[in-house]
């Protein structure tokens, strides 16, 4: 008994600290979840920026404004209100909408990738991760009428920073995209190209790319991650390198119950986990998503394990 208490102890802990799996990490919609550790932030460390599905028409995804949430721990979050909106981009249409964000941090700046309108995606800077944010060029850092190859829908941003300072953007719905940023984190450096992944068959509609595209590292592999299309299963691939060629491994999140899916993958302190939304939430939906967490696991492999999503 002596022994089986400090272990008993020890697992109960262990599972307090792990987010519930399938639960809404807030009482308000939300969704594209965009999670972060910053150690330089004040206060909570944890910063999760999320479409703000709570303000939308439950209609479309339409809202103007992104949201917010910050925790301690990755188990209470706070939200912490609006951190920017469309009307930071002046050169923004005024029909423009909010969808999936991105931040980043480097020297001392808290950058705010931001897809405006579904044809350009923006980029603000700030000193603080949760607002005071200005547009950091005056036009769009990605525009579908300006830039060769940016495809036909310029959203989704997700950006990586490798160990050696190199930073890449991915984005793109139907054909993703990649592109360096330079060190200012503002402008791209060089061409914006496809994000190559074999094993995806062109008549396979359901084994595909569709949207959502990220990436992360893990013990030197490359994960590149995304959704299959509407409806979507979270799909990896992996590759040695950010700009590929990545090998399509398997399925990270199945089917939901709404038409996107969309997730990101945070790793702290040798833990890693999956973001996703779902409709969880009374009067839950498609328009209306909230964002949950699960942990996330590999194979001795380096396969990432399929997920058990609960139902909401
Ligand atoms: O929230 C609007 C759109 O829905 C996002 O851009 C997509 O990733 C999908 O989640």
């Amino acid at each position: 008994f002596a022994v089986l208490v400090p272990t008993l102890s020890l697992a109960l802990a262990a599972q307090a600290a792990a987010p519930e799996t399938g639960r809404a990490i807030a009482s308000r919609f939300n969704a594209d979840p965009s999670p972060h550790f910053f150690p330089a932030a004040k206060g909570d460390k944890f910063y999760l920026y999320a479409t703000d599905d709570a303000s939308n028409t439950g209609k479309y995804w339409d809202s103007v404004t992104w949201r917010l949430y910050t925790s301690p721990d990755m188990k209470t979050w706070r939200d912490a209100g609006v951190p920017l909106a469309v009307t930071v981009f002046k050169w923004a249409r005024p029909d423009a909408k909010a969808w999936a964000p991105e931040a980043a941090y480097r020297n001392g700046k808290y950058y705010f990738y931001a897809p405006v309108g579904g044809d350009k995606i923006g980029v603000a800077v700030s000193d603080r991760p949760d607002g005071g944010f200005v547009d950091a060029r005056k036009d769009p850092l990605v525009d579908r009428e300006r830039d060769v190859n940016a495809g036909d829908e310029p959203i989704d941003p997700a950006v990586f920073i490798d160990k050696d300072g190199q930073a890449y953007m991915y984005f793109g719905t139907r054909v993703p995209k990649v592109v360096k940023l330079k060190p200012d984190m503002i402008s791209l450096d060089g061409p914006i190209r496809i994000v190559k992944i074999d094993g995806l068959s062109a008549s396979d509609t359901k084994k595909k790319y569709g949207e959502a595209p990220f990436m992360h590292e893990h013990n030197g592999v490359y994960y590149f991650t995304f959704s299959s299309g509407w409806p979507g299963q979270i799909l990896y691939a992996t590759a040695s390198s950010p700009m590929g060629p990545f090998t399509y491994r398997g399925v990270v999140i199945d089917y939901l119950k709404i038409s996107t899916n969309h997730q990101a993958i945070l790793e702290h302190d040798g833990k890693s986990w999956v973001f996703y939304h779902d409709a969880l939430l009374p009067g839950g939906g498609g328009y209306r998503r909230s964002i949950a967490i699960a942990p996330l696991e590999y194979g001795a492999d380096g396969s990432i394990r399929q997920v058990a999503v609960k139902p909401g």
